[in-house]
This record gives structure tokens, sequence and C-alpha cells, in this order.
């Protein structure tokens, strides 16, 4: 059985399922899939129309934990979830920290900090709060030693590994300050670059972000 992982490389979420992908030596296809176009196909596979899904000999599955979840109960080979239940939540509560209190919180930032656009003083400051603290809340569960849950490489990595610089590259373009600079992020990613998994996907996300850009400035 292949599976085919949808969506572009540019998306963090979607690099979160290559990662991951990759790391378990799974083999995968990859289908280029552009958010905002096409919508009427695209939300009959993703309801909500965002990416990445995945393409499953089932059926289509949205949401990158659904996604991660089933890949890892389908491929249990090279596990990325502990098999100790507790050691399992720990990891799926630091990949809960790391998108619903920092990148998703983040997010609000990213039209003004990559994309051109204007974000209001209103939001930016309702954001640097709600950022102070779940930094603070992630802070206080993420490991480094020297993996982000701890002594295994898991899936907590691979979402670190993708949200954190968004969230600390937004925050300095907005902010003028990394709101992460406390967490020893910078060495991590830089020891976390040097797996082939993650050389693979940042080569992708910078091709694939150039033609993100380049078909963008062509609509104007
Ligand atoms: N909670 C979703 C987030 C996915 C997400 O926000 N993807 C972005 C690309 S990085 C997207 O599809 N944006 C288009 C949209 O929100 O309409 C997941 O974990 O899969």
């Amino acid at each position: 059985m292949t599976i085919k992982l949808c969506g572009f490389s540019a998306s963090n979420y979607y690099n979160k399922l290559k990662l991951q992908l990759l790391e378990k030596g799974v083999a995968f296809e990859e289908e280029l899939v552009w958010v905002g176009t096409s919508e009427g196909q695209l939300i009959d596979r993703s309801p909500l129309g965002k990416v990445p899904f995945l393409d499953t000999p089932q059926g289509s599955i949205s949401e990158s934990m659904a996604c991660a979840e089933y890949i890892e109960a389908v491929y249990p080979e090279n596990r990325l979830l502990p098999q100790d239940a507790y050691a399992a939540a720990k990891v799926r509560e630091l990949i809960l920290y790391s998108e619903l209190h920092l990148e998703l919180v983040a997010r609000q930032l990213y039209p003004e900090a990559f994309f051109g656009g204007k974000v209001s003083d209103e939001v930016k400051d309702r954001t640097q709060k709600l950022l102070i603290k779940g930094v603070a809340g992630f802070a206080r569960l993420a490991r480094f030693s020297p993996f982000v849950a701890g002594a295994e490489f898991t899936l907590a990595d691979c979402a670190a590994i993708v949200h954190l610089p968004l969230v600390s590259s937004a925050c300095k373009l907005i902010y003028g300050e990394d709101l992460l600079a406390a967490l020893p992020v910078k060495d991590y990613i830089r020891s976390m670059g040097e797996r082939s998994s993650v050389k693979t996907v940042t080569s992708d996300r910078k091709a694939n972000t150039e033609l993100m850009l380049a078909a963008r400035a062509a609509k104007k």
C-alpha cells in the first residue's frame, strides 16, 4: 500500500507529516495541492480546504494530527510515539502546546510578517500576550535533551522542527524580539538540521516557497 501526502512543501503542517514519513522510512507519494484554488474539489478531500491531507486506500484524512496518528497505527516500524501510554500522552501534549498555544497564535501575525499584508495593533497586542503565556507553558514541558520531548526523536520533534522557527521569525519581524529566545531553540534547530529527513524537507520547502511567492506576485 502506498500512502499519498497531499499539500505543498512550504506548509509547516505538511512538513510535519513529511518528516514523520521520512523518519519512519515509509514509502509515500506526494501530490501538490495548493489551497484557495479548485476549492470545490479540495473540500471533498479536506472539508475546510486546508492542507495537509492524506489519500489512503480507504479515503482521505484531513488534520495533521489525525493523519499522524493514522500513519503511526498503519506503519508501526520506527515508532515516533512511545509505546508507554503516559510517555505517548506527553508527546501529544507537547505537540498540542506547540500548535494550539504557539503556532496557531503566531499565525495571526503571518499576513504582515511574511506576505506583505497588515495586521492591526490590537491583534498584535493580543497575540503577544497569548504568545508570552503559551511560551511559558511550552517551556515547562519542552526538554531539548537532546530532543524536544527527551531522549528519543518523536512526533513532537516533527512538529517542533517545523513550527518553532516560524514562531521565532514572526515574533522577530513584528515585535523586534524573539519570544522563544530564552529556550535553546536555535541550537536545537541547528542540530535537527543535520538529519537527512530535515535536509530534504528544508530544500523542498525553499523550492516550493519560491514557487508560491512567484505565483502570488504574478496574481497582483
Ligand atoms: N490544524 C490543521 C492546520 C493546517 C493548516 O492551517 N494548513 C494551512 C497551510 S500551512 C492551510 O491549509 N491554510 C489554508 C486555509 O486555512 O484556508 C492541521 O493540523 O492540519
